[in-house]
């Protein structure tokens, strides 16, 4: 398209979501809502994708090697993924900016410090950084759409305690779907055009609701007596932290939202978020396609490694002892790698430094508990691992990852039931994977169907060409 023509086009989508939006926020002059503002863009980013697949649509990123069939489709260019970007060397952005920029961008809490993970969410849908009143009005819609169905409670409370917490997680999201307002609207013929409605409502309460599931599978495996009600007034992470019983905590609210900002988004090739995505192109809704999203998370190699790092450095301590010298945590790390083992929470598929996400628990760490021992052993193995890694010579990635530092700042506060430290991962990665189902919706996403092929396949077509 000619540059004058797509200026005229994309004015002109502006001035029709303009129009649109106007008829939603006709009743007032007050900001738009998120679903006001979404419907807004919608038809710009149709211009946008329309313009860039016309200008790059038959551009090659490269060739395709048959080594990246194998070796797990590193660095293949797949996927669209609007939220996020991560580069190699600098980390994850958010629509373009970085963690420093959220914490000092997005809007906090009343006295706090830290960013509203209901900002980030809008900023991920949005690209735009929501006034303190949208964010309050988020919150208060999540906590209005926080109860459970009886009968997702009644699933809940039958598991036995021994059943791992993201198991139980992954079975009360699945079991959402009795409920899902996209499932219903397919049934009864909704066009395409409006498929992004009610896979945005499905999402909203999809996240609204993830707390009371999180807090109930809390209190069944764990204890800690009867599940307190959601508070509409108060923000998402004081109502995730009051139910799993550390409300009266006002730091560890504080990392809750933190912890839920970072782990939010981290582009779309990772497990869980291409997991959701792929699920969610055969148009299986939101409850549907995140409960495929939390079991790949709840593998060691992905979300999990946050649990494996503590349990990690819990044997680590009844080995060698508390305070223990470098020389005997560099012999424990060569003693984990010669038994064939991973080092949890070090390494990544795509970074090659440290992990922005560690970083920013690492200075939350710094200001919150400087003396605590865990975390000095947490220091001290990074300064030993990414030495022994490098020596070893296997790992591309020697640096920690997000998993190395989350377990030490939620022992700290006494939430030291490891097993449950994925389902605080999973509360969060349902961001990112929501916000990508609402755009693949209004942007007519196709189904996910790459193309695969036998070792007799390549061996067979290679030796046709070269013959
Ligand atoms: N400890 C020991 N060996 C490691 C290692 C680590 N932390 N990280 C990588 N390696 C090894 C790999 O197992 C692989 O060995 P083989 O050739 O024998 O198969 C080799 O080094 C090359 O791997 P790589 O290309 O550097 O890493 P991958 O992209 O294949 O895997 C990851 C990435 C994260 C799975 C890997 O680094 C790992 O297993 N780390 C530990 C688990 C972990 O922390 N996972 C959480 C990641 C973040 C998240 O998703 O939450």
């Amino acid at each position: 398209m000619q540059a004058a023509a797509l200026r005229s086009a994309v004015q002109q989508s502006r001035r029709s979501a303009f129009a649109r939006s106007a008829r939603f926020a006709s009743t007032s002059a007050k900001a738009p809502t998120l679903k006001e503002r979404i419907a807004e863009l919608i038809p710009v980013q149709l211009e946008n994708v329309k313009a860039a697949r016309a200008e790059h649509g038959k551009k090659s990123f490269g060739p395709v090697i048959v080594d990246q069939l194998y070796g797990g489709m590193r660095g293949l260019p797949a996927l669209i993924w609007e939220g996020s970007v991560l580069d190699a060397d600098e980390g994850i952005r958010f629509r373009g900016k970085s963690i420093p920029e959220c914490q000092e961008l997005l809007p906090k809490a009343p006295g706090g410090s830290e960013p509203l993970p209901e900002a980030l969410f809008w900023l991920l849908l949005t690209g735009e950084v929501p006034t303190q009143e949208q964010v309050t009005a988020l919150s208060k819609d999540w906590a209005a759409r926080a109860s459970l169905p009886s009968f997702v409670e009644e699933i809940l409370d039958r598991c036995p305690p021994t059943l791992h917490p993201m198991s139980q997680f992954s079975l009360a999201v699945t079991a959402l779907n009795h409920d899902s307002a996209f499932a219903k609207a397919y049934q009864q013929g909704i066009s395409k055009k409006e498929y992004w409605q009610p896979t945005f409502e499905d999402s909203m309460d999809l996240i609204a609701k993830l707390p009371a599931i999180a807090g109930r599978i809390f209190r069944n495996v764990y204890g800690g007596g009867k599940l307190p009600a959601v508070e509409l007034d108060k923000d998402y992470s004081y109502n995730l932290a009051n139910l799993l019983g550390f409300a009266d905590k006002p730091d560890f609210v504080e990392l809750m939202r933190l912890y839920l900002t970072i782990h939010s988004d981290h582009e779309g090739g990772n497990v869980s978020a291409h997991t959701g995505k792929l699920v969610g192109s055969a148009l299986s809704d939101p409850f549907l396609a995140f409960g495929a999203s939390l079991n790949g998370l709840a593998g060691p190699l992905h979300g999990l490694a946050n649990q494996e790092v503590l349990l990690w450095l819990r044997k680590m301590q009844s080995k060698i002892g508390e305070d223990a010298s470098d020389e005997a945590v560099r012999e424990y790390v060569w003693t984990t790698l010669k038994g064939g083992q991973v080092v949890p929470g070090y390494g990544h598929a795509v970074l090659r430094k440290t992990d922005p996400r560690y970083m920013a628990q690492r200075e939350f760490a710094l200001k919150h508990l400087p003396d605590n021992k865990m975390f000095k052993l947490v220091s001290q193995v990074y300064n030993i691992v990414p030495g022994v890694l490098l020596e070893a010579g296997k790992a591309k990635n020697p640096w920690p990852n997000v998993d190395a530092h989350s377990g030490v700042l939620l022992t700290h506060y006494g939430l030291d039931q490891m097993n449950f430290y994925t389902v605080l991962f999973g509360v969060s990665r349902a961001f990112g994977v929501a916000a990508q189902l609402i755009w693949d919706r209004a942007l007519g996403a196709p189904l996910e169907r790459p193309k695969s092929y036998s070792t007799e396949a390549i061996n067979k077509m290679f030796k046709d060409k070269s013959a």
